[in-house]
């Protein structure tokens, strides 16, 4: 089974939109096996953002994650990496799908809610980074077949 890395931005935790997003992944037929609120510290952000440092947004980027508390997560699920990006949509909200977190819930692409991890490579440092490895749950929901064949 595959494991992503998701973040409920300041902005979803401000808006009081954190169990509206949560439940889209439960609905979906995801497992939960990691979930922590916390305040970013920089280095957190940097690091997580690094790709990113050249960018013109990387100060602001930085700034608003470390802006208040975000709900760190790892979810499980065959295929979840893609699945969990289509849930959220694209990058900005104002051209991401209706139907899609981003989509339904956001206006500005630098108050786009969520993080998710977009590729295995970058699932496994985000997790590794962000959670250690007793942090994790390793369990099997009892309906499990009822949502994989
Ligand atoms: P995603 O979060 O969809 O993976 P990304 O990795 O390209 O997007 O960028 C990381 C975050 O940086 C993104 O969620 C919002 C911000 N960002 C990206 N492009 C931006 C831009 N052109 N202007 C302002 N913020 C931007
Ligand atoms: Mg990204």
């Amino acid at each position: 089974m595959e494991r992503t890395f998701l973040a409920i931005k300041p902005d979803g935790v401000q808006r009081k939109l954190i169990s509206e997003i949560i439940g889209r992944f439960e609905t979906k037929g995801f497992t939960l096996v990691g979930l922590k609120f916390m305040n970013v510290s920089r280095e957190l952000a940097e690091q997580h953002y690094g790709v990113h440092k050249e960018r013109p947004f990387f100060g602001s980027l930085v700034e608003f994650i470390t802006s208040g508390p975000v709900v760190a997560m790892v979810w499980e699920g065959d295929g979840v990496i893609a699945a969990a990006r289509k849930v959220i949509g694209a990058t900005n909200p104002l051209t991401a799908e209706p139907g899609t977190i981003r989509g339904d819930l956001g206006a500005n692409i630098g108050r786009n809610l969520i993080h998710g991890s977009d590729a295995p490579e970058t699932a496994q440092s985000e997790i590794a980074l962000w959670f250690k490895e007793e942090e994790l749950v390793n369990w099997q929901p009892t309906i499990l077949s009822w949502i994989y064949e």
